[in-house]
């Protein structure tokens, strides 16, 4: 029988699906399904088959790709980004490089507070263009979902002009984003001596933000010189009640509690984490909040100690990766050089890898069912790679290993040729 389909991905080397019931934890994360010599078939941007050569039998379609035996994968997810910002911070490297520290440079009105001058006086169609400028990259580089926040306004017009040009990303990028409101950023100047009332303010715009559909999660920048835990945990609950999911940048650079407060407070996922204590660890796998952590900060931030993913692993903590793309400490968006950073300063395996990259970043984000993975059912968002198996990623690093990137079922970025030819000519 001649089934009739859109898009047929054929002579697939290494085809990882990434099928999963949920997030995975601890020693679940180094199980991966792979078929060798596969077929995939896309109908309505929806994958409708996948299995091996010997098992595709019948299908006739508009369009086949000879994937000339590479590996293909889902498209990756980016759980933890901050795309939406005006201007840049490279004059802030020199600083750097004399041993000024990232929370030093903040306190002295740079850093963030730089970021959110320039955000302030930007457009919505400014920020629009540049925003859209590095989701293009993004996308280049094999992402097809990603989250972004927002915390370059610190007052409420700003924060709202960020998260409704996210909003409009959304309906025209072809990446799927998921917005975080994050205006506990930074204190402002205007509220050096009051942080609980900056809160206040932030607090006031959370109903806007639902009724608009601006925002899913809400998150806030637990570290010191900048919120408390106990400002954190007050703030975090308002959100909740307010029917907001919950993430935190916790204990990034100081080990002050965040990593315990978000397994208190059931937040999706917690991230940073590189002084997250023992007891923060174990009550993340208690808590099911999933570990987002960014060794591309840690690396850039110039430290040597990097989060503890195998201890977070051992204790069965399920673990995502993400670039966290932000002007400041990390101006990357090439989220395949952190496969390698998490290969080599986390120690994981590439199989913990793909999976922190796919499965778990998708439940990071709320996007478990829809994103992460490449089985029948879901949309069809897949990155054919120049590289013979899943191993050669982490390993050949610094560049872009993305030969065509399809988001539901259409090629987006092509980066060179693979054999492409219509059923005409083909069959
Ligand atoms: O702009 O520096 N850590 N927030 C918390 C950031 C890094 C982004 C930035
Ligand atoms: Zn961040």
């Amino acid at each position: 029988m001649t089934q009739h389909v859109d898009l047929l991905l054929t002579n697939i080397g290494q085809l990882l699906t990434m099928e999963s019931t949920g997030p995975r934890a601890g020693k679940d994360m180094q199980r991966l399904t792979v078929i060798e010599n596969a077929v995939v078939a896309i109908v309505n941007g929806e994958i409708t088959f996948v299995g091996t050569v010997e098992s595709a039998q019948g299908f006739k379609a508009e369009t086949i790709i000879n994937c000339q035996g590479k590996l293909v994968t889902p498209g990756l997810v980016d759980p933890h980004t901050h795309a939406v910002f005006s201007g840049s911070r490279e004059h802030e490297m020199a600083l750097k490089q004399q041993g000024v520290p990232y929370l030093e440079i903040l306190k002295q009105g740079g850093g963030i507070l730089s970021t959110v001058e320039k955000t302030r006086k930007a457009t919505e169609d400014q920020l629009y263009e540049k925003a859209r400028f590095h989701l293009d990259r993004m996308l280049s580089y094999g992402v097809t979902t990603a989250e972004v926040k927002s915390g370059y306004g610190l007052e409420p017009e700003t924060e709202l002009k960020q998260l409704k040009v996210a909003k409009r990303l959304q309906e025209n990028h072809p990446i799927d984003l998921v917005s975080t409101f994050l205006g506990a950023h930074a204190i402002p100047q205007k509220y050096t001596n009051n942080p609980e009332a900056f809160l206040k303010e932030m607090l006031s715009i959370l109903n806007q933000i639902k009724q608009e559909e601006l925002a899913e999660f809400v998150d806030i920048f637990t570290e010191t010189g900048v919120f408390t835990v106990e400002q954190s945990r007050a703030y975090l609950a308002e959100a909740k009640a307010k029917g907001f999911g919950l993430k935190i940048h916790a204990d990034e650079i100081d080990p002050l509690g965040g990593t315990e407060l978000a397994a208190d407070l059931r937040a999706i996922s917690a991230d940073h984490l590189v002084g997250a204590s023992d007891k923060g660890i174990e009550k993340l796998a208690e808590s099911g909040t999933i570990a987002v952590l960014l060794p591309g900060t840690t690396f850039y931030l110039g430290k040597e100690i990097f989060a503890r993913a195998r201890k977070m692993i051992e204790e069965g903590v399920a673990v995502a990766l993400a670039t966290d793309f932000n002007p400041g400490s990390c101006p990357t968006e090439n989220i395949q050089l952190i496969m390698t950073f998490a290969a080599l300063k986390l120690k994981m395996t590439p199989e913990e890898i793909w999976i922190a990259m796919t499965v778990n970043a998708a439940h990071a984000i709320g996007r478990g069912d829809s994103a992460g993975q490449l089985v029948v059912g879901r949309t069809a968002d897949v990155v054919i790679w120049d590289a013979p198996n899943y191993l050669y990623l982490p390993y050949h690093y610094g560049v872009n290993h993305v030969n065509t990137v399809i988001k539901s079922g259409q090629v987006v970025s092509k980066r060179r040729d693979v054999i492409d030819s219509t059923s005409s000519s083909k069959s």
